[in-house]
C-alpha cells in the first residue's frame, strides 16, 4: 500500500469514526477527530452566541441605575451578571475547538462577528425589562434547550447550565410584565408598547425561514441544531399565545391564528428587509452597540496587562522555588 492509500484509509477510518458518533448520538469530544466544517461550523455558532450573550448585557444594563425599587436592581444585577457568565462559558467551549479568546474579542470590536439581531434594538422604557425577560429570553430557551443535546460535548454541557439560568430570567420578565398589566392605565400601557416593539424581533432570533438558511441542513445533520428555524418559532408562538392571555397584552400580530389543517401558526409576514438591515450593522443600535463594547474593552486594557504581569511574577517565583 502506498503512503498515500494508508492516509486515503485512515481519513476513511476517522469520518467513518466520527459519523458513527454522530449517528448513536454520542458526544464529540475536542479529542475526537472532527471534519473540518464541522469545527468551523461551531466555532462560528458558539462564537456568535457568547457575543450575542455579552452584547446582551448592553439593553438591559442600561436600567441598572434606574430600576424602579432595590429589589428589581438586585434582580436585574443578577440577571446581566448571568449574561456575562454565559457569554464566558461560551467562549470556553469555542476556545476548546483552537480559536483565541483574543481573536473572537477582535472578531466583535472590529465589527467582523455577528451577534444576535434582537440586542440591536433600543430600550427607552423600564417595560422593555418585562419584554426582554418573556420574549427575548423565551425565544433563547426555545432556541436554547434543544441545543443542550448538542452533538459537542462543551457546547451541549455548557447549555444545560445557561437555560436553567434562561428559565428564571424568563419568569422575572413575565412578572415584571404582570406587575404592570396589574397596574395604572399609563403602565399597562407601557407594557403593551414593550410587546408591540419587542414581538417581531424576537421571531426573527430564530433567523431566515428555512427555505433561507444555508446552514440549517448541515448542522442539523451533524445534530448540532436540531430543530429547523420554523419548527423552533411556531414552538415559541405556541408558548405565547396563552402566556399572552394571562398577561392580558395583545401579541401584535391581527393574522395570528391556529390552522387546524395545517397543524401550524399562521401568522402575518415577518420583515425580512428589517433582519436583513440589522445583520447588515444598520440596525437602530448596531454603531452603539459596538462602539461601547470596544470603549469598555480598551477602557479594560490595565487590567489585562495587571493580569499578565501578575501571572508572568507567579510563574517566575514557581520556577525559583523549584529550583531552591
Ligand atoms: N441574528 O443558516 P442560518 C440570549 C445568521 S443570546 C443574527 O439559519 P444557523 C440572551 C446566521 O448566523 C441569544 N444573525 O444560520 C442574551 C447565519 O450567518 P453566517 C443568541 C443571525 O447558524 C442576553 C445566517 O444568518 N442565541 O439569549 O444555522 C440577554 C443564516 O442563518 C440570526 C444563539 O446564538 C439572528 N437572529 O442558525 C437575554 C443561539 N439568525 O454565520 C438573552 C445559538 C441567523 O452564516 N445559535 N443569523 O454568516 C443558533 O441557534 C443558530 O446559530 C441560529 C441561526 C438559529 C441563530
Amino acid at each position: 500500500m502506498t503512503t498515500t492509500q494508508m492516509a486515503g484509509t485512515d481519513a476513511e477510518e476517522l469520518q467513518a469514526a466520527f459519523d458513527a458518533l454522530i449517528a448513536a448520538d454520542q458526544r464529540i469530544e475536542p479529542r475526537d477527530w472532527m471534519p473540518e466544517g464541522y469545527r468551523k461550523t461551531l466555532i462560528r455558532q458558539i462564537s456568535q452566541h457568547a457575543h450575542s450573550e455579552i452584547i446582551g448585557m448592553q439593553p438591559e444594563g442600561n436600567w441598572i441605575t434606574r430600576a424602579p425599587s432595590l429589589k428589581r436592581k438586585a434582580i436585574l444585577m443578577a440577571k446581566v451578571q448571568d449574561e456575562a457568565g454565559h457569554g464566558l462559558y461560551l467562549y470556553s467551549a469555542a476556545q476548546t475547538l483552537g480559536i483565541s479568546r483574543d481573536e473572537m474579542t477582535a472578531q466583535l470590536i472590529d465589527g467582523r462577528a455577528k451577534y444576535s439581531s434582537i440586542f440591536n434594538y433600543p430600550t427607552p422604557t423600564w417595560a422593555d425589562m418585562g419584554a426582554i425577560g418573556w420574549l427575548v429570553d423565551g425565544a433563547a430557551i426555545c432556541n436554547q434547550v434543544p441545543l443542550c443535546r448538542a452533538s459537542y460535548g462543551p457546547y451541549g454541557r455548557a447549555m444545560v447550565r445557561i437555560c436553567k439560568e434562561e428559565s428564571f430570567h424568563q419568569r422575572q420578565g413575565f412578572e415584571i410584565l404582570l406587575t404592570l398589566m396589574q397596574g395604572s392605565e399609563a403602565q399597562r400601557q407601557m407594557a403593551q408598547d414593550a410587546v408591540d416593539r419587542w414581538y417581531w424581533p424576537s421571531l426573527m432570533m430564530f433567523g431566515p425561514p428555512d427555505d433561507a438558511s444555508p446552514n440549517s441542513a448541515q448542522s442539523m445533520a451533524w445534530k448540532i441544531k436540531r430543530f429547523s428555524n420554523d419548527d423552533l418559532r411556531q414552538r415559541f408562538i405556541g408558548m405565547l399565545v396563552p402566556q399572552a392571555e394571562i398577561l392580558g397584552v395583545t401579541l401584535p400580530d391581527p393574522e395570528l391564528k391556529w390552522d387546524e389543517d395545517a397543524g401550524r401558526w399562521h401568522t402575518g409576514e415577518i420583515d425580512w428587509d428589517e433582519f436583513r438591515e440589522v445583520l447588515s450593522g444598520r440596525g437602530p443600535m448596531n454603531a452603539e452597540r459596538i462602539r461601547h463594547r470596544r470603549d469598555a474593552h480598551d477602557d479594560g486594557a490595565w487590567v489585562r496587562e495587571a493580569a499578565a504581569a501578575y501571572a508572568r511574577t507567579q510563574a517566575a517565583r514557581g520556577q525559583r522555588e523549584v529550583a531552591a
